[in-house]
């Protein structure tokens, strides 16, 4: 039979991986349909919005990660145990949403003299900001971004990490003792091992 879930996203980490982490950490089967960049703008006209990643469920699509992400994190029980708990969560997701924004902007910058100038901000204020304050979070919550336990929050972060360096061209949390210590406590989980070791790697 066929997996209950199929995932769709360019043959990449980036924004697919925080889907595939949470399915895998779940156990729970998935067909990973990756879609090479010359077949993209074929397949685009049917995708929700035109974007990937995408989520197909008993028949229907889902589109938007961060939506995706939060609706298999109830499934695979890493969500708050109350309101104020899952506002937490959401709050260091888009934190993280934001500085990865700030980051795929300079990447994806075709025009290099501006792509110097974003440079100098973005890597000795930005990201220097970002890192601080969730480090501080990170030792705040016992190695975990958000109410001191193993939450969705620290899957999506580790599991964008690698996209986020290569974009970067530099490892963000060289610097954060605190955020080494989330990357090794999701690492350490052996359904999510076990996903980094068959993962495809990224066709970048
Ligand atoms: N907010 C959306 C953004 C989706 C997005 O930007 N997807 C990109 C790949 S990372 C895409 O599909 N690009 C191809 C296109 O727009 O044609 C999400 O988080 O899912």
């Amino acid at each position: 039979m066929a997996p209950a879930y199929k995932v769709t996203y360019f043959d990449i980490t980036a924004l697919g991986e925080p889907i595939r982490f949470l399915l895998s950490y779940g156990g729970i089967e998935f067909e990973d349909n990756r879609i090479n960049k010359e077949n993209w703008p074929a397949l685009k006209p049917s995708v929700p919005l035109g974007q990937m990643p995408t989520l197909e469920h008993n028949g229907k699509v889902a589109h938007q990660s961060v939506a995706i992400s939060r609706y298999l994190a109830k499934q695979v029980k890493l969500v708050g145990k109350d309101d104020w708990e899952d506002l937490e969560i959401d709050a260091i997701v888009d934190t993280f949403t934001d500085l990865r924004t700030k980051i795929g902007l300079y990447h994806y910058e075709q025009n290099e003299k501006v792509k110097e100038e974003k440079a100098g901000p973005l890597f000795n204020e930005i990201i220097p900001f970002y890192m601080e304050k969730l480090d501080a979070v990170a030792k705040k919550n016992n190695g975990y971004l958000a109410v001191g336990r193993l939450t969705w929050a620290d899957l999506f972060f580790v599991s964008m990490l690698d996209y986020i360096n290569f974009m970067a061209k530099k490892d963000i949390i060289a610097d954060s003792p605190n955020l080494q210590i989330v990357k090794e406590n999701v690492l350490k989980i052996p359904n999510i091992k076990a996903w980094i070791e068959k993962r495809p790697k990224d066709n970048l």
